[in-house]
């Protein structure tokens, strides 16, 4: 099986050892870190999405998956530095403020870095202010998680306070967690909601083009 293949397979199987040493190995080759990234990486974490929604995979699956990925990234983001290979957008996302639930945000930042975004990860209970700096510091997407119903009004709180701040019309702002919808991303004035990870993924990528 050719190489690229096996680093597929490996992030799809979310064998985080074996992706390692395919990409070293790639490396050692001679391929290309964007080519490894395009057509192993994000090709198997596509493949992931893809089984998710089907129904064939679950979360963990995905979270195995994804650390699979994150390790491999580890070993070809200075290549990829190196190789000058765009990111295609930096999204600052955060768990927002008085929340400190992170697994869901974390998958999230995950499959994005995966699928090329620079991540600026804000950690939990992320204040407006936090959010605010990270636009003026070049984030061109925010992403908002929340899984309490207490604490996603701070969505609300926080896009209010760009606004004010002056910077809402250099971001896109996304938002999602457990308790949030489409209705209520519209309600609270964001520019889309996502569902899950591999929804993030796409959302992100039609909110930047919009
Ligand atoms: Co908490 N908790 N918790 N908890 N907890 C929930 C959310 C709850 C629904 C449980 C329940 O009562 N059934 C409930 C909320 C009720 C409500 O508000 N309606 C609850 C509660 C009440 C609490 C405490 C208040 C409990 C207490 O102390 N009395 C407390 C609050 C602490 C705080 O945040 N201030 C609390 C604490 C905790 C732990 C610390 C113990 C732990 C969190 C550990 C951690 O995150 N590091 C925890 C956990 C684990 C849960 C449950 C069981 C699991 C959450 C999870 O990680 N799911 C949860 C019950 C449940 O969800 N079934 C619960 C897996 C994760 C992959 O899914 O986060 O939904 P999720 O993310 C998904 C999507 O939502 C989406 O994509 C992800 C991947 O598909 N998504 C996004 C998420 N963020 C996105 C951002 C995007 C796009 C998509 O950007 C645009």
């Amino acid at each position: 099986m050719a190489l690229i293949e096996e680093l597929r397979e490996a992030v799809v199987d979310g064998q985080a050892k074996l992706a390692v040493a395919k990409v070293t190995e790639g490396l050692d080759e001679g391929l290309e870190a964007g080519t490894l990234l395009r057509e192993g990486l994000i090709s198997g974490m596509a493949q992931v999405g893809k089984l998710y929604e089907e129904g064939e995979i679950f979360v963990p699956e995905m979270l195995v998956a994804a650390r699979a990925m994150t390790a491999a990234l580890g070993v070809l983001k200075p290549h990829l530095i190196e190789e000058g290979v765009a990111s295609s957008g930096k999204v600052a996302i955060g768990t927002t403020q008085g929340d400190l639930h992170d697994i869901g945000k974390n998958l999230v930042a995950m499959m994005l870095e995966g699928s090329g975004y620079e991540i600026v990860d804000l950690g939990v209970d992320v204040p407006a202010d936090k959010f605010i700096e990270a636009i003026k510091d070049g984030a061109n997407v925010v992403a908002m998680s929340a899984l309490l119903t207490t604490t996603m009004t701070n969505m609300q709180v926080a896009i209010e306070a760009i606004k004010a701040a002056g910077l809402r019309d250099k971001v896109r702002i996304i938002v999602g967690g457990a308790p949030i919808t489409k209705s209520y991303a519209d309600e609270i004035g964001a520019d889309g909601y996502a569902e899950d990870a591999s929804s993030a993924v796409r959302l992100v990528k039609e909110v930047l083009a919009a």
